[in-house]
């Protein structure tokens, strides 16, 4: 077993199972004895939660893509400080559901901010802490969204148009295809069954190291 604490982010599009999977992980982690912690983006801090209130709540006030970019990063940079890296120093693992790659994904590819003001972001504000591993739960944008529709009202960036979450699921797919040893992408167009044991042999083959 590789001991080393790892940092894991969940990724994927609206409805794609990000919960569904750290479910999985957890008890896949509970089972084989690793501490860790999960946590969540935005949010995992009592100030970070109220950032996502903001984020996700509609108001009457249009959130502009500079204004909601640097409320994720004001709450990622609590996450980290507070969270995340207490975490990892003391040997926890780490799984959070959503990272910065989320940045990327809808407020780059989606919103049409350019990348490299969200790189300067990233560089300032997380020097070099990256996710060691990145799961990557795709499905396609509208079976997602039937789902998360089945559960209750959408949020103020669930109502966006089917294209928006396109673009976020190609950058996703791209960005995964360019970083082959991080990401490990899982097809959740399939059964509850199926996912979970794709999740379970990805995990082993990252205790093994
Ligand atoms: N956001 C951003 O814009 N920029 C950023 O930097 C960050 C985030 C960090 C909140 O994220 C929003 O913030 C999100 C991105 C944006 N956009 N929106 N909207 P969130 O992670 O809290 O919310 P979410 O992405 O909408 O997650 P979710 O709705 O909770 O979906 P999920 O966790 O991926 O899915 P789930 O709860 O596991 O599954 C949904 C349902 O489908 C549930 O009933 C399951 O039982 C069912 N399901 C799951 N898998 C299957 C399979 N395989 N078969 C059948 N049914 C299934």
């Amino acid at each position: 077993m590789n001991s080393k604490a790892k940092f894991i982010s969940i990724e994927g599009g609206e409805g794609a199972g990000k919960s569904t999977a750290i479910k999985t992980i957890q008890s896949y982690l509970n089972q084989h004895g690793i501490a860790h912690i999960v946590t969540r983006e935005p949010g995992g801090t009592p100030l970070a939660e109220k950032i996502r209130s903001l984020l996700l709540d509609k108001s009457e006030e249009t959130l502009l893509p500079e204004s909601e970019l640097l409320l994720f990063f004001a709450g990622r940079y609590q996450h980290v400080e507070h969270v995340i890296k207490p975490a990892l120093e003391k040997g926890l693992w780490v799984i959070s559901d959503r990272f910065v790659a989320a940045s990327f994904a809808y407020q780059g590819a989606g919103r049409g901010i350019a990348e490299d003001r969200i790189t300067y972001l990233k560089q300032w504000l997380l020097g070099s802490l990256s996710p060691d591993y990145t799961l990557l739960l795709d499905a396609p944008p509208a079976l997602g969204l039937d789902r998360i529709k089945a559960r209750g009202e959408l949020d103020r960036i669930e109502i966006e148009k089917i294209d928006f979450f396109n673009r976020i699921r190609a950058y996703y797919l791209n960005l995964a295809a360019k970083e082959p040893a991080r990401f490990h992408v899982i097809d959740t167009n399939r059964s509850l069954s199926d996912v979970e044991e794709n999740t379970c042999l990805w995990l082993q083959g990252i205790c093994r190291g």
